[in-house]
């Protein structure tokens, strides 16, 4: 039986693979890591800033309103958690482009730059222009990464994707009005299964937990009115986590479960 552990000819997924000669691999491994120990880092007692602004169910989302020469760039923690799907079906379904039309409602066109492994690759992202605001675009290489350390005591796995802007690429705006912002995201996923229970057991669905962080840091890249974008990221990311786990979770229901 080959499986990806004993096929050393196979790219271990996760691993970053053939990235690691890429001229972007130290930025790619170097932010990936701090923003794990970002997302790791709590939002405390409300002493240091983060306030809660959504709290629906399993959905808490807290902001702190950061403002830099007049620009929002409120840093964004969200915390989630859902049945019936892993670690690795999250972040899987984030990671490809395949999907993303599906669930990320604010998009007009994604456009894959470059493959530089099967983890890791560098898009252009058109998003709608939202009134009164110019349109915006994203230029980020997003990375898929298996996590063995430092794991939640109950976590079984954890995977994450780190999406993060940058001007290696040249590439001009599909749009000339476009306005390109700058961002940094990472989602940050667990799984939890039934004590006593290992992956290696027969597991349906239905014992599946999937515990997430998810953090943004957006600059806004050019001005847009304060109120309008605070009033537009208050509305979009619980939208966004609600869509995009719905989404997962929908997939997946009838698949095998994949570690
Ligand atoms: O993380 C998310 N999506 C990823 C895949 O698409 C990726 C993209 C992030 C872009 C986030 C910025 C979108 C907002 C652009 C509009 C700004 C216009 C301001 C006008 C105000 C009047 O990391 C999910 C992103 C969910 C965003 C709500």
């Amino acid at each position: 039986v080959q499986t990806e552990e004993n096929d050393s000819n196979l790219e271990e997924f996760g691993t970053g693979g053939p990235a690691r000669n890429h001229v972007l691999w130290s930025e790619i491994d170097r932010v990936c890591s701090e923003q794990l120990r970002y997302a790791r880092e709590g939002v405390g007692q409300g002493g240091n800033g983060w306030q809660i602004f959504a709290d629906e169910g399993e959905i808490k989302m807290y902001k702190r309103e950061e403002e830099v020469n007049g620009l929002v760039m409120d840093p964004l923690k969200a915390y989630h958690s859902v049945n019936g799907v892993t670690a690795r079906e999250m972040c899987h379904y984030f990671f490809m482009p395949e999907f993303r039309n599906e669930w990320e409602t604010t998009l007009e066109d994604c456009t894959i730059l470059e493959k530089i492994s099967s983890d890791t690759f560098v898009f252009l992202q058109t998003h709608k222009r939202i009134w009164p605001a110019s349109q915006r675009d994203a230029l980020f290489w997003s990375h898929m990464r298996k996590i063995t350390d430092g794991l939640d005591e109950d976590a079984i796995d954890m995977w994450v994707v780190c999406n993060n802007s940058t001007e290696y690429s040249k590439q001009e705006s599909k749009n000339s009005k476009c306005v390109r912002i700058f961002l940094t995201v990472i989602l940050a996923c667990q799984t939890l299964l039934p004590p006593g229970k290992t992956k290696n057991d027969k597991l349906s669905r239905d014992e599946l937990t999937c515990k997430i962080t998810y953090c943004s840091v957006v600059n806004p890249g050019g001005w847009a009115p304060a109120s309008a974008l605070r009033a537009v990221y208050k509305r979009e990311y619980p939208k966004f986590l609600k869509r995009f786990t719905g989404y997962v979770i929908d997939q997946c229901k009838d698949n095998p479960i994949m570690f």
